[in-house]
């Protein structure tokens, strides 16, 4: 932690009163002046903090940054975000959380940035990342499963974040197969998982999530590939991402530990009640030719199971599905 985030740390403690500078000094082992400067430097990032001579240094207000003294305070998770790393850019939280992975740090870590300079979507498409308006984040866990069994866990990312969504903002967000999350057909977050394993062991799983949150319209190229949308679009107002964070971790927390005791079936029940194209007739693109089928559900490596009208069952890992006709 910096010095600045002791600071918020130690107003965070004792909502709503005065910290003296003798206080703050003798537990940072600072001086007078320095708390000064510090406390000039948090004001200046958009805390409010009142100053009463006698008395000392009240925090009255936070600006809407991800530190980890603000994730953290009220954080109710056993493993997710017991380490948050935040950055103010960085190439892409992925690929800093995997280097930091091979530097040996635990599971359960987190790391967010305000700005990615290089945010990677699938198949090495770009994820704008715009600074100070979403969230980008990244879940390092190290499974002790069987390496097959890790694409299970993709689904984890996606249950959590439409969930959170749903329940912060009541918005209906829904998953696309594989790994998109949609609101009314706009792309509202995109999820990047990224596997270190040999044949026998998982050294590493990162599951990357991208939220837009306060993006505009106007913040989002021409040319995506969906049409795309933000919290605050669907909402209507700006909304703080601290709380976001602090509900996701949560609830990837939870889902994590509900898997590693019962396995993928509770996650699976839960992808598929976020999934709009369940028992639907669909058609799916697999590049080189076009078949169309039922959809029965997520197979237990999280191909798409598709009922063929001649009673076959074909697995579906990579295409674009698409709903033709109407619920059965
Ligand atoms: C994804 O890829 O949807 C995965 C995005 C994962 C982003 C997170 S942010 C934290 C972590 N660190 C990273 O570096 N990545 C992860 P894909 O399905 O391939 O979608 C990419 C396509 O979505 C692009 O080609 C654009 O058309 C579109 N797109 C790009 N940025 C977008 C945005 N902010 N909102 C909506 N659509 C976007």
């Amino acid at each position: 932690m910096t010095t600045r985030e002791q600071i918020v740390q130690l107003f965070r403690n004792r909502p709503g009163e005065y910290v003296s500078g003798q206080e703050l000094s003798r537990e940072l082992h600072i001086s007078r002046a320095a708390i000064w400067k510090q406390i000039e430097q948090l004001r200046e990032l958009g805390y409010e903090i009142e100053a009463q001579r006698a008395r000392g240094y009240r925090l009255l207000e936070s600006p809407d940054l991800l530190l980890p003294a603000d994730l953290t305070s009220d954080l109710s998770s056993q493993l997710v975000g017991q380490q948050i790393h935040c950055v103010a850019s960085t190439s892409s939280t992925n690929q800093l959380a995997q280097q930091m992975a091979t530097e040996g740090v635990s599971e359960g870590l987190v790391v967010l940035a305000e700005e990615q300079t290089a945010g990677r979507g699938r198949m090495g498409r770009r994820w704008e990342s715009p600074a100070g308006v979403n969230v980008y984040g990244s879940i390092l866990l190290k499974p002790q499963i069987p390496p097959y069994q890790a694409p299970q866990l993709t689904f984890l990312s996606a249950v959590a974040t439409a969930e959170v969504l749903t329940d912060l903002y009541a918005i209906n967000a829904r998953v696309k197969w594989p790994n998109d999350i949609l609101v009314g057909g706009r792309k509202i977050a995109g999820l990047l998982n990224e596997l270190s394993a040999e044949t026998e062991q998982i050294h590493s799983l990162v599951l990357g999530i991208g939220i837009n949150v306060n993006m505009l319209a106007e913040q989002f190229p021409d040319d995506l590939r969906y049409p795309a949308t933000s919290v605050r679009i669907e909402t209507g107002r700006s909304q703080p991402r601290v709380a976001l964070v602090r509900q996701l971790l949560q609830r990837i927390d939870f889902l994590y530990a509900e898997f590693l005791e019962q396995g993928f079936a509770p996650l699976r029940r839960r992808w598929e009640a976020l999934f709009d194209l369940l028992d639907r007739q669909v058609e799916v693109d697999l590049g080189n030719r076009k078949i169309s089928g039922v959809i029965g559900g997520l197979e237990a490596d999280g191909a798409l199971r598709l009922f063929l009208p001649d009673g076959q069952v074909e697995r579906i890992v990579a295409g674009d599905v698409r709903p033709i006709g109407q619920k059965r």
